[in-house]
């Protein structure tokens, strides 16, 4: 079965990997939620204010390479920085949440992460 909770994460990281650089602390981020399962921090590039990406603390290329417990645990979180990032503003309406798996599907960092991005009235500018 699907255990929630506890889960102790033992993290590897990939040398080459630009959200694993982020995760040791090597590269600044903006965080924007962190506990020991994952890291939410705004996107370099902000597709609408508030633009945040959710990762698994530990490297994880896609969503094809998840185990069920580790998918249990992101998937489980990511309401709760929904509901952080939407209540930072009173003016996001809605909000869309993206995940792209390989070259194909335009991922461009293979680290797995959630796109969290607000939706404003009369926004126009989601990528
Ligand atoms: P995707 O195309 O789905 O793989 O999205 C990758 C996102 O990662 C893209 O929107 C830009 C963002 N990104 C790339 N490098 C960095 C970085 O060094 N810092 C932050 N905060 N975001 C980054």
């Amino acid at each position: 079965g699907v255990s929630m909770e506890p889960m102790t994460l033992d993290p590897h990281y990939d040398d080459d990997c630009i959200f694993c650089k982020i995760l040791k602390g090597d590269i600044p981020s903006y965080t924007v939620y962190e506990d020991n399962i994952v890291k939410a921090f705004l996107d370099i590039s902000q597709g609408t204010p508030g633009h945040t990406l959710v990762i698994p603390k530990t490297h994880v290329q896609d969503i094809f390479a998840y185990d069920t417990d580790l998918a249990a645990a992101v998937f489980a979180r990511i309401p709760k920085i929904a509901r952080a990032v939407k209540a930072a503003d009173p003016t996001i309406i809605g909000m869309n949440i993206v995940n792209n798996n390989g070259k194909v599907a335009y991922q461009s960092v293979f680290h797995s992460h959630f796109h969290l991005v607000p939706r404003y009235s009369d926004d126009d500018d989601f990528k």
